[in-house]
């Protein structure tokens, strides 16, 4: 009885975490450097807060959902909605910051868009979104694509038969309602921003194509570069030629009957650095055709109580951030977005960035490797996430799936973070350590870490407890002495007690501050307050035993946790730089202490340098 019972409940469980994501293809990687046709523009939208368009008047899902995009045939047709004549927003972009009246909408809004299309014969064809946040069920010419859950990572369907010759029409139901088994679960410090937040393209690939593949440093080593490719298609076995031109090396890869064939080259590449970001442009050849990546070569490892990068001790300059625009509430969508923040960063004299609290937009991590700037990679498993679910566990593992297999090739990237500031409980151990295993076997070239929270041996003895430190390769931990505890003289009497045996890295700290409000310094959410919050907390960090350190935050960003009128008004303003884009005075003293940092660097032995170089300053 109790095994039919056990039986009944995974089968129950097994088709619900199935309905989870439909249809996926498996993830088509590099896509920056295919050959798309761009989906992004003017999409039509309805609003359809009672679900309308999906359900009928029983609740059932309606064969005559809005995916359907009926039009009137005739005067006496009978048809409650019309794409056409409805509103248009900008895709990719957020409807919260496109539209005011949805500021604050949590809900559905179905998005429609026509496009011309010539299909050729032999050709496949993979439509590809960047995000959608959150819940997305893809039509195409009316009919049932698939669907995807989760608001930051990529997913690809293969349409090569839904696409016809001249007018396609493609319909996406988005719904952003947040829910407590989700993940993130409904409680986060940020705006639950709905949409189709980053680009939709068609990939056009022909029979037999590189569907992914990986290129690194052999581990340890200097002078190997291995890695595999991954076809897919007709012949699985067909050869692909792998060359870097710069480095004058080619190889012809035999994939097995399963489309995968490994390789390694003996080569000695420049390494990438955060001065010296070398990038090398990789190409891959299958039946003629080409296709082309960039690549950096590093290593990254956690020696005793440092990080090494390429041998060598490197301190991480970082800071944290969001995925907001400069100058404007909402998502950021494009390259030269990223960009800005990323100089702001690069002002500060930061070497590294936090990603809080999600994969961010490919473009981000893809300008922070050009611009030599280290990234930490992390996803929405946050605060009180339902550790004791299964289906939660699943879901999270698959968006540390898509974020690992999207990103694997960014040498840039040397942290992946499984969470952020989790309670403690067997459940959530449990959770973790499954998900820090899981992601060790994608990927177990980078380090791995979680950003935890402190205790109190006594009133000034804060130590780190968690019991999963010895899970990770990075100790990290947020702390707010000084603004959540206490005032910021407060800084100057902990004596900390830290790990010695793995590197320790604060993964937030900071201040609240409205740019522009001054006053005196213990006067909260003054800029004066945040500058000397920084001020004690650099100097409490000199005394410890630090690989470094991401403030909390670099802009000033919207949050409905927010309220307070005249401050906050929507805005955590913990950025050194406003939403306007306008520096605090706390700003300044990073900036000084990184510079600090930078020289001390220097001067014993520049970190991070190749050996026979001399010259070092990231
Ligand atoms: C934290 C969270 C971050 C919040 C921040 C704050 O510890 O990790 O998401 O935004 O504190 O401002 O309170």
């Amino acid at each position: 009885m109790k095994r039919g019972l056990i039986i009944i409940l995974t089968i129950v469980l097994c088709s619900f975490s199935l309905l989870a994501n439909e249809h996926l293809y498996p993830l088509i990687t590099n896509v920056p450097n295919r050959n798309v046709q761009s989906l992004n523009g003017h999409w039509d939208y309805i609003v359809d807060r009672y679900e309308t368009g999906y359900y009928d008047y029983r609740l059932k899902p309606s064969e005559w959902g809005f995916f359907r995009d009926q039009k009137p045939q005739n005067e006496s047709d009978l048809v409650e909605y019309s794409f056409e004549d409805s509103k248009k927003m900008f895709v990719p972009r957020d409807w919260n910051t496109s539209d005011p009246e949805l500021k604050y909408y949590e809900g559905t809004v179905w998005f429609r868009r026509t496009f011309d299309f010539n299909p050729e014969e032999e050709e496949r064809y993979f439509l590809y979104f960047g995000a959608v946040n959150y819940e997305a069920l893809v039509y195409l010419n009316g009919e049932y694509v698939g669907m995807h859950r989760g608001g930051f990572t990529p997913f690809n369907f293969e349409v090569t038969e839904h696409l016809r010759e001249g007018e396609n029409f493609v319909v996406v139901k988005v719904d952003n309602t947040r829910r407590k088994d989700e993940v993130p679960t409904v409680n986060t410090d940020w705006w639950n921003y709905g949409g189709i937040t980053r680009d939709v393209l068609i990939i056009k690939e022909a029979a037999t194509f590189v569907r992914d593949f990986s290129i690194s440093l052999v581990e340890d080593s200097y002078n190997e570069i291995s890695g595999w490719v991954q076809l897919d298609g007709a012949d699985l076995r067909t050869k692909v030629t792998l060359s870097i031109p710069e480095l004058d090396k080619e190889v012809t890869i035999a994939p097995d009957e399963s489309g995968r064939g490994s390789f390694s080259i003996a080569a000695k590449p420049e390494l990438w650095w955060p001065e010296n970001p070398r990038l090398y442009d990789v190409s891959l050849v299958v039946d003629g055709n080409e296709m082309h990546e960039q690549i950096a070569f590093r290593q990254v490892t956690a020696v005793g109580s440092q990080i090494h990068v390429n041998n060598k001790p490197v301190f991480l300059r970082g800071i944290s951030i969001h995925e907001e625009a400069p100058f404007r509430a909402g998502r950021f969508n494009s390259p030269s977005e990223a960009h800005t923040l990323l100089s702001w960063a690069r002002q500060m004299n930061c070497n590294f960035v936090r990603l809080a609290h999600y994969p961010h937009n490919e473009y981000m991590v893809r300008e922070a490797e050009k611009m030599g700037i280290m990234v930490w990679s992390e996803i929405p498993v946050y605060w009180t996430i339902s550790f004791e679910n299964e289906e939660t566990f699943a879901n999270a593992r698959n968006q540390l799936e898509e974020m690992i297999v999207r990103d694997k090739n960014r040498g840039a990237v040397i942290i992946w973070s499984m969470a952020n500031e989790t309670p403690v409980s067997e459940q959530r151990n449990a959770f973790l350590t499954r998900l820090t295993k899981h992601a060790r076997k994608l990927d177990d070239s980078r380090l791995i870490s979680m950003a935890m929270e402190k205790e109190y041996l006594d009133a000034f003895t804060p130590v780190i407890k968690d019991p999963l430190m010895d899970l990770v390769d990075v100790v990290s931990f947020n702390t707010y002495i000084g603004w959540y505890d206490g005032l910021p003289e407060k800084c100057a009497k902990m004596t900390w007690q830290l790990p010695d045996d793995k590197p320790v890295f604060i993964s937030e700290f900071g201040a609240g501050a409205l740019q522009g409000h001054h006053g005196n310094k213990n006067q909260r959410w003054t800029e004066e307050y945040q500058e000397e919050l920084y001020r004690q907390s650099v100097a409490m960090f000199d005394k410890m035993k630090l690989a470094g350190t991401s403030p909390w935050i670099l802009m000033d960003f919207l949050s409905p946790r927010r309220v307070l009128p005249g401050i906050q008004d929507g805005w955590n303003r913990k950025g050194l730089v406003s939403d306007k884009g306008i520096k605090k005075k706390a700003f300044f003293i990073m900036k000084d202490w990184y510079e600090g940092k930078k020289q001390q660097r220097r001067k014993h032995g520049a970190e991070g340098m190749e050996p026979g170089k001399t010259s070092g300053l990231y």
